[in-house]
């Protein structure tokens, strides 16, 4: 019987695409105006391909990892170290990216979706089910209300429910003071009523002192949940509010991966994980953070890092073989776009987020956006404002 020939990596492609927001997404931290993403393509030796994504919020004002340092990490010391790699052993290239780069969980997850997505196209099969099999075909999708102005957002979340798309809210707050925020927030509830669940994400911007008295006002106006009330690495400010509120308390920032999901935990510092692939270092990691979740009887939730088509779409696949995700997702990032980049938009309908069909990721790129909005393109790409 004739030897198989051992397919191995090519080459590794890392590019920057800005894409503009359909409007200015304003975080505690930053207003979107533009979403920059790093697009990663392998080729295999067997003229196979995978692609994967890359992507964080605002330039450096989200996390430590930058849409240039991204595409810098993965150039200049992962493509390298995984140059003539066997393209099918994924835990291998885990091991070599780990070994030549310490942090940069973006850089090293969008490389990683790549061999995960180019092994599963090569297989015939969808992603899921090298992570054992999908056991839903969607998941309940959040919507963020981050106009930044109460009665835009109010329209914005009639509009979600008219239309069936969303009915779980996420409010960004934490930039203006903790009482104007509440009244934020009130005004929505009261304007969304039984028809949707209130919830909010204050990426870290309150002191404990803030989020002691900010989480009972949110508790009696409604509100289901906060995310990463006050910075992710004060896990004993997390445990004291986890214990002693009602709302839902979910860690967002904090984790990075298994060991702050492992801490997490142990210091019952949250009583739900935004799982990010991005933040985890990729879907192995964001898998092994979904498994200490469920250990620690810890609720789990599809976070973003607001991907594109891509990475959405990977995230929807190792979601989908999680045994639960207790509070759904908010795999809306492309819907945030003002322009679609994959060839087939991603399904969004009845509240939920569709798992997208075929092998790989079961997507495809739309080229021409690609190219029109590759910041390093022929045709120049726009460059991100304000992100
Ligand atoms: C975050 O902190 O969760 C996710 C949704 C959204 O609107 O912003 C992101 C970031
Ligand atoms: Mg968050």
């Amino acid at each position: 019987m004739k030897a198989k020939t051992l397919t191995r990596i090519e080459q590794i492609e890392a590019k920057i695409i800005d894409v503009p927001t359909i409007r200015g997404h304003v975080l505690a931290m930053t207003t979107m105006l533009a979403q920059s993403f790093v697009l990663v393509r392998i080729r295999f030796s067997d003229g196979s391909e995978g692609i994967g994504e890359g992507t964080s919020i605002g330039g450096l004002s989200y996390g430590v990892e930058s849409p240039e340092s991204i595409r810098s990490a993965i150039l200049t010391y992962i493509a390298p170290v995984l140059a003539d790699q066997p393209a099918d052993n994924v835990n291998a290239a885990i091991q070599r990216m780990d070994m030549a780069v310490k942090g940069n969980n973006i850089a090293k997850a969008a490389v990683e979706m790549s061999l995960w997505d180019g092994l599963a196209r090569r297989q015939g099969v969808p992603l899921a089910d090298l992570f054992g099999g999908a056991v839903r075909t969607s998941i309940p999708c959040a919507w963020t209300l981050a106009s930044g102005v109460s009665a835009k957002d109010i329209d914005e979340a009639h509009e979600m429910l008219d239309t069936k798309r969303h009915n779980i809210f996420k409010l960004k707050i934490g930039k203006r003071p903790v009482r104007e925020d509440i009244a934020h927030v009130e005004a929505i509830a009261k304007a969304v009523g039984d028809r949707g669940q209130i919830r909010v994400d204050v990426n870290q911007a309150w002191s404990l002192h803030d989020a002691r008295w900010g989480l009972s006002g949110l508790e009696d106006i409604g509100c289901t949940l906060a995310e990463q009330p006050v910075v992710g690495s004060d896990r004993a400010g997390m445990a004291e509010l986890t214990a002693a509120h009602r709302i839902a308390v979910m860690a967002d920032e904090g984790l990075s991966g298994p060991a702050s999901a492992m801490a997490y935990a142990c210091d019952r510092a949250a009583d739900v994980f935004a799982v990010k692939v991005a933040q985890s270092g990729g879907l192995k990691r964001a898998r092994e953070v979904c498994a200490m979740g469920e250990a620690a009887g810890i609720g789990l939730y599809g976070g973003t890092m607001l991907e594109s088509g891509v990475g959405t779409a990977a995230a929807l696949h190792l979601f989908a073989t999680a045994d639960r995700m207790t509070f759904g997702c908010e795999l809306f990032g492309p819907l945030l776009f003002a322009e679609e980049i994959l060839a087939t938009p991603l399904r969004y309908s009845d509240f939920e987020v569709h798992l997208p069909e075929g092998p790989g990721i079961g997507v495809t790129l739309d080229e021409d956006k690609i190219a029109r909005f590759d910041r390093d393109g022929i045709q120049g790409g726009l460059r991100a404002v304000g992100a």
